[in-house]
């Protein structure tokens, strides 16, 4: 039985650091990539925003020059009209780091007038599906995006902790079978 045990253990140790590696894979997001947060060069954020997949615990980092820009969350209604008169929160540093905590849409926009209208707004929409807990059905599925248009350069450390999470995956699928076979030889 002592090899069950060994196995077991094993599990656990792949388990734990799945759910280390789930922690860690927080990705941070630059709103505008190399652009920033601004006015200049029309950056199209709703673009920006459609090539990636948010996700609880990301942190979405908004770098301007704060003479010029600040950052303001608001609802949606706030966001359609660009109304600036009561936002949720604003952020005045220039260097902002927002860290996402639950699903939905996150609206922001620059408060400084005629920026939102110019189109500097953002929507971060946290999807309810994620990669560990796939909910099937209930969900429309997501809206096609023109991925050729930008090459997203998304953060290559999360590509790679995808495939090691999946390859540990198999690892902890593996020792189940295999204690499983070995406590059933033993019994
Ligand atoms: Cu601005």
């Amino acid at each position: 039985m002592a090899l069950v045990k060994t196995a077991l253990a094993l599990v656990f140790t792949a388990t734990t650091t799945l759910s280390v590696l789930q922690i860690s894979s927080a990705a941070v997001y630059k709103v505008g990539d190399s652009a920033g947060w601004t006015t200049i060069g029309n950056v199209d954020y709703k673009l920006w925003a459609a090539t990636k997949t948010f996700q609880i615990g990301d942190i979405i980092h908004f770098e301007y020059n704060s003479q010029f820009h600040n950052v303001m969350r608001v609802t949606h209604p706030m966001y359609k009209a660009c109304n600036a008169s009561a936002p949720l929160a604003t952020y005045t540093t220039g260097n902002d780091s927002i860290t996402i905590t639950n699903r939905g849409h996150h609206f922001f926009f620059c408060g400084v007038p005629g920026h939102c209208q110019a189109g500097q707004k953002v929507d971060i929409n946290v999807l309810r599906t994620t990669q560990m807990a796939p909910t099937p059905s209930a969900l429309p599925s997501p809206p096609s995006v023109p991925a050729a248009k930008v090459p997203g350069p998304s953060p290559s450390n999360a590509v790679s902790l995808k495939s090691l999470k999946s390859l540990l995956w198999k690892l902890v699928l593996s020792m189940v079978v295999f204690a499983g076979f070995v406590s059933s030889a033993a019994a």
